[in-house]
C-alpha cells in the first residue's frame, strides 16, 4: 500500500516527477517511461501499479547492484592491479639478474599468488616475456551479492602491468672510483682496464705520434701475447677520479664511511665497503684525480667481486668541494657501470713499442686492475628503479614499471 502514498496529491505536488500517467492535473509532468493507461481501466489500476512497482523494484535492484557489486569489483580490480604490478616487477627484477625465462615466469606467478590471485586461474598467457619486458595480466571472477538477483552471478575483473629491465636511475654501494664515460664505453666487454696509480705517471704516460696525441697503447706495447689485439686499456688519472660521496640524507642508505674532507682513510673505507649512500642520476660528485698509493689492501679486499662504478660525462660541475688542492675536481655522473676487481698490482710494466723514439722509456706503476663487465647478473642496482631507457650491455640495471 506504500504506492498509495505516491499518489497523494500533496506528495505528488512536492515530487512531481513521481506523478503517475493518467493523472490529469499533473499529466504534463508524466515520465515518458510511464506505462500508457490500460484499456481495461479502472480494474487494471492495481495491475498497472504492480507493473510499475515491479519496474521500480528492478531499477532499484539495478542501482543497488551497481553500487554494491560494482564497488566490490572496483576494489578487486585495484587488488588485481597491485598483483599485476608486483608480479611484473618481480619478473623484470629476475630478468635484470640474468635469470632464465622460466625463473622470470616463476617469480611473476609467485607474486600473483602472494597478492591474491588464485594459482589455478593463472594461465601461460597471463605472463608474457617480450625482449626486456614482462607483461602480466591478473584476473579473477568476483561473485556478486545483489546483481545475481538479476541473473549476473560473477563479474570478471582484470588488470595488466608491464615492467622492464632497463638502465638504473640510482645506485648504492658504489665503489669510490668513476671512469670517463667515453673511455669506458669504448673498452671491450671483458677487457681489463689498468688503472694507473703512481705519482707523476699521469704526465709520464703520454703518447704522441708526429705531434698528434694518441691512445697510450699506440706508443706502448699492450698486446703482450702478440695476437694483434690489446690485452688491456691503460687508464691514467685524466680518465678516472676518486669519489668523495656527499652526505646521504636517505635514512635507509646511510654512508658509514663518510668523513669530513677528502682524505685517504675515507677513500680506503669505501674501497673496502663501497659507499652506503644512494646516488641518483644525474649527480655531481666532488673528488680527486691524483693517486692513492696506500690503497693496496683495501682494493685487494674486493678482488674477484663485481663492483658498481659511476661514469662521468663532464668534470667541474660543482663550485664548492670538500676536496682541495690541484687534484680537486668534481664529476658529472650520468651513468653507472660495473667492473670486476682484479686487484692491485704493485709494479705494472709498460714497454715502448719497437720503433718509438728514445723519449719513450719503460715505465712501471702501481695499478688497479678493473675488468669491464657486460651483461652481468651482478650489475643490478638494489636501490634504484629502471629509467625506462634500454640498457647498454655494460650499464647498471634495474627493474621498473612501464606505462
Ligand atoms: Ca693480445
Ligand atoms: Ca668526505
Amino acid at each position: 500500500m506504500r504506492l498509495r502514498i505516491w499518489l497523494h496529491p500533496t506528495f505528488i505536488h512536492r515530487k512531481p516527477r513521481l506523478t503517475r500517467a493518467g493523472d490529469d492535473e499533473y499529466s504534463g509532468l508524466t515520465s515518458p517511461l510511464a506505462p500508457r493507461p490500460s484499456p481495461l481501466a479502472p480494474h487494471s489500476e492495481t495491475g498497472q501499479t504492480l507493473v510499475q512497482f515491479a519496474l521500480m523494484f528492478f531499477v532499484l535492484i539495478g542501482f543497488l547492484a551497481l553500487a554494491v557489486d560494482m564497488g566490490n569489483a572496483y576494489v578487486e580490480r585495484r587488488r588485481m592491479q597491485n598483483a599485476a604490478d608486483a608480479a611484473a616487477l618481480a619478473g623484470a627484477r629476475e630478468m635484470c639478474l640474468g635469470q632464465s625465462e622460466a625463473t622470470v615466469r616463476a617469480a611473476a606467478v609467485n607474486y600473483l599468488v602472494r597478492n591474491g590471485m588464485a594459482a589455478a586461474d593463472i594461465t601461460t598467457d597471463d605472463i608474457q616475456i617480450i625482449s626486456n619486458r614482462v607483461v602480466v595480466t591478473a584476473h579473477e571472477s568476483v561473485q556478486t551479492l545483489i546483481a545475481r538477483l538479476l541473473g549476473v552471478v560473477t563479474i570478471n575483473v582484470d588488470a595488466q602491468a608491464t615492467a622492464s629491465c632497463t638502465g638504473a636511475n640510482a645506485a648504492c654501494g658504489l665503489w669510490p672510483i668513476s671512469f670517463d664515460l667515453n673511455l669506458y664505453a669504448g673498452v671491450q666487454c671483458g677487457q681489463p682496464m689498468v688503472v694507473w696509480n703512481a705519482a707523476g705517471d699521469a704526465g709520464a704516460v703520454l703518447c704522441e705520434i708526429d705531434g698528434v696525441p694518441h691512445e697510450i697503447c699506440d706508443c706502448y706495447d699492450c698486446d703482450l701475447d702478440n695476437n694483434g689485439s690489446d690485452d688491456f686499456v691503460v687508464v691514467t688519472d685524466i680518465a678516472r677520479g676518486w669519489m668523495d660521496f656527499p652526505s646521504s640524507n636517505d635514512p635507509v642508505y646511510t654512508d658509514s664511511c663518510k668523513a669530513e674532507g677528502c682524505g685517504a682513510s675515507e677513500l680506503a673505507c669505501r674501497l673496502r665497503n663501497g659507499s652506503g649512500g644512494r646516488v641518483e642520476l644525474p649527480a655531481c660528485i666532488p673528488g680527486l684525480r691524483g693517486v692513492k698509493a696506500s690503497a693496496k689492501d683495501d682494493v685487494d679486499a674486493r678482488r674477484g667481486e663485481v663492483v658498481q662504478v659511476g661514469l662521468y660525462s663532464g668534470v667541474n660541475c660543482a663550485t664548492g668541494s670538500n676536496c682541495s688542492g690541484t687534484d680537486a675536481e668534481s664529476y658529472y655522473i650520468s651513468s653507472f657501470g660495473c667492473v670486476s676487481v682484479g686487484g692491485w698490482v704493485q709494479s705494472f710494466t709498460l714497454n715502448p713499442k719497437p720503433g718509438m723514439s728514445n723519449d719513450y722509456k719503460r715505465i712501471n706503476s702501481k695499478a688497479i686492475i678493473a675488468t669491464k663487465e657486460c651483461n652481468s647478473g651482478s650489475c643490478v642496482s638494489f636501490c634504484g628503479v629502471g629509467n625506462g631507457a634500454p640498457a647498454a650491455p655494460w650499464e647498471l640495471r634495474a627493474a621498473g614499471l612501464t606505462d
